[in-house]
């Protein structure tokens, strides 16, 4: 039995360090058993399999899930409310949806025994980024049909945490808490960490000064530079952890404060691939690409081959934590937010890589697309330091010194704005980095 202040404490020791031989035959056992109840239980996945020529029992080896046919958020949305789910809408506990930018939501459900299987893989996260049981955790992520805040809640519980459930917004009142009930943990998107980090400022409350020791962020994309500057503000190690609505929630993946090299996929429950995104081939251990999650256990919603758009790339080598399960790394972007700017295939997050921590800057910012005849442009407006110096000279010469550091380090052009301090919009969930003004005639 290991510590609690022990860096090497695991929720389920046995289960996190499993031998990667055993991972895989228990990962078959359980995808064909997936399979059979997909095709068995979803009239949906039945049409798509005889529509493919694959049976459940094609599958002999874990490689033969590549015979499988994909699972979209279309097929989500073709399927709303009710047409994914494998049980009978009455054996359903709760119902989560995520809104997306266009049309029907995405509806998720689960069972008893897969709302006790998210606790326990929440938990499971948590532990490994740094989380331990009697913490006091402060969950900022949002409560209801978004999954960020109830998955959280339910996960640090079963830890054994002391939980604030604040939700998203009311930013002085989340400061105000902070500072009176010290929760040694944090947990919300980065871009609203970030406004909390700054309002504390505003309000004159050193939050380093405060208890608060770990940042549990996720559900937006964010760079490595994003994490240093939340690290420096805050005063306190931040962590990544991963999840998605379709697949369960937050607690997919988790980052383990040990390595903090990748975050840990949990393969006892979930397959991961990488695909080539426009071939839909699948890709070797180590190459980037499309990330694909089957769902080996879930009762009410089996995901087979579910593309998540998101770009990452996996790796099997061992970890110094001692967990055996498979590094998803740091997911940069997702290919439908990738944008396409005069021939440059650029993604948000490497412009945020370039913005964080230069100097004069503050590290609020904004893409705005607009179109000029059949040629897209982009325009970066991002915040002055409130320190800086703010004379229209000093913010042209600024403006000139960031568009020409973005064309080198990304070799795109682009217009940059500098702005007063305040002027970008700030988040309290996820942010909103890109603003898509070309339809308007811009
Ligand atoms: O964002 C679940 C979640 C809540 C994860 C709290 C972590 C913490 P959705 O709203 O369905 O679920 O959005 C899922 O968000 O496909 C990624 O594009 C993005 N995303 C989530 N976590 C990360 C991360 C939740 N750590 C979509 N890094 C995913 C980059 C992330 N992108």
């Amino acid at each position: 039995m290991t510590s609690l202040n022990d860096p090497g404490y695991m929720f389920d020791r046995g289960m996190e360090t499993l031998p990667r031989a055993e991972l895989a035959a228990l990962q078959l056992q359980r995808l064909k058993a997936t399979l059979a109840r997909a095709c068995q239980a979803v009239p949906h996945y039945r049409r798509r399999f005889a529509a493919a020529g694959v049976k459940p029992d094609d599958l002999r080896a874990l490689a033969d899930i590549a015979r499988f046919p994909f699972t979209l958020k279309a097929d989500l949305r073709d399927n709303y409310p009710y047409g994914m789910f494998a049980v009978p809408r009455e054996r359903l506990l709760r119902i989560h949806a995520s809104s997306g930018t266009t049309g029907k939501p995405t509806v998720v459900g689960y069972t008893r025994a897969d709302l006790d299987l998210w606790s326990d893989l929440m938990a499971r996260s948590l532990a490994c980024v740094g989380v331990r049981p009697g913490d006091m955790v402060h969950n900022a992520y949002g409560y209801g049909l978004f999954t960020g805040g109830l998955g959280v809640h339910y996960g640090a519980e079963r830890l054994g945490c002391t939980v604030v459930p604040i939700s998203g917004g009311g930013t002085e009142r989340q400061v105000a808490l902070l500072s009176d009930f010290g929760a040694r943990v944090l947990c919300a998107t980065p871009s609203y960490a970030l406004n909390i980090a700054e309002v504390a400022d505003a309000m004159g409350i050193d939050i380093r000064a405060l208890p608060t020791r770990v940042g549990v962020f996720g559900a937006e994309p964010w760079s490595e530079a994003m994490r240093r500057d939340l690290e420096a503000r805050l005063g306190i190690m931040a962590a990544d952890v991963y999840g998605l609505s379709e697949i369960i929630g937050p607690g997919v993946a988790s980052e383990c404060h040990v390595a903090q090299d990748g975050l840990h996929g949990w393969e006892d429950h979930f397959l991961f691939e990488i695909i080539d995104p426009e071939t839909q081939t699948p890709k070797p251990m180590g190459e980037t690409g499309e990330l694909v999650i089957t769902t080996l256990t879930r009762q009410a919603q089996p995901m087979v081959r579910y593309r998540t758009r998101d770009i990452t790339r996996l790796n099997d080598a061992p970890c110094v934590c001692g967990r055996t399960h498979v590094r998803v790394m740091r997911v940069t972007g997702r290919n439908d937010d990738m944008l396409i700017i005069r021939g440059v295939n650029v993604y948000p997050s490497q412009v945020e890589a370039v913005l964080i921590g230069y100097a004069g800057l503050a590290p609020h910012y904004q893409i705005v697309l607009t179109r000029a005849g059949a040629l897209d442009a982009m325009t970066v407006e991002i915040e002055l330091a409130p320190e800086a110096p703010s004379d229209e000279a000093a913010r042209r010469e600024k403006a000139r010194a960031v568009s020409h550091h973005i064309k080198s380090m990304i070799g795109v052009t682009c217009d940059v704005v500098i702005k007063e301090p305040g002027a970008v919009p700030r988040s309290q969930g996820k942010a909103v980095r890109v603003k898509d003004e070309r339809g308007k005639g811009g």
